[in-house]
């Protein structure tokens, strides 16, 4: 059997139409069948980035094991097909959708082409992505620093599973 080296790569995934939390749990049985997720935090209701006047978002994130070798833009190619197969249809940037699927890091992979950007340039700034991965990765360094370095420069709340955050 071929081998690869697995790296760990991390994933955000948010739905903020219909059945939110049920978009999420379908959307990580599909990424099943396709790649080997190796842990998914928990889901946190969150406060709308960007355009606010939108429904609150379930968000998550989830730890993916993918080869070293393996392109990044067939895996954001694949993640499109999850996020069609969910019923998303690209309307508005920031607005309302079934799913968003976001790579957010892919090893130490830094990677920038026209259609991807890893890391993610706004994961840093946003308490939805950060929140979920101290969860998943308590020691993990984003361009140095851990998620909850990261959320310690930011306006946001917590109480429970819900997340608020003020607008930057
Ligand atoms: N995604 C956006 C814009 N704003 N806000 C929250 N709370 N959660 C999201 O997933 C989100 C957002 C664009 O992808
Ligand atoms: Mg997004
Ligand atoms: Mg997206």
């Amino acid at each position: 059997m071929p081998s690869c080296k697995e790296i760990p790569g991390y994933i955000s995934l948010g739905s903020n139409m219909g059945d939110p939390r049920a978009n999420i749990a379908q959307a990580l049985q599909v990424l099943r069948g396709m790649l080997r997720v190796d842990a998914v935090s928990p889901v946190f209701w969150t406060e709308p980035q960007d355009l606010r006047n939108q429904d609150w978002f379930a968000n998550c994130v989830a730890r993916i094991m993918v080869c070293a070798e393996a392109d990044p833009e067939d895996l954001l190619a694949s993640l499109s097909r999850v996020e069609q197969e969910l019923g998303r249809v690209r309307n508005r940037p920031s607005g309302p959708r079934t799913m968003d699927i976001d790579i957010l890091l892919l090893g130490d992979l830094e990677w920038h082409s026209e259609t991807l950007h890893i890391p993610h340039p706004r994961m840093c700034q946003r308490a939805f992505v950060l929140i979920p991965l101290m969860h998943l990765a308590p020691d993990l360094r984003i361009q140095g620093l851990r998620a909850s370095q990261w959320l310690s420069r930011l306006a946001y709340s917590v109480e429970g599973d819900r997340i608020w955050q003020a607008q930057p």
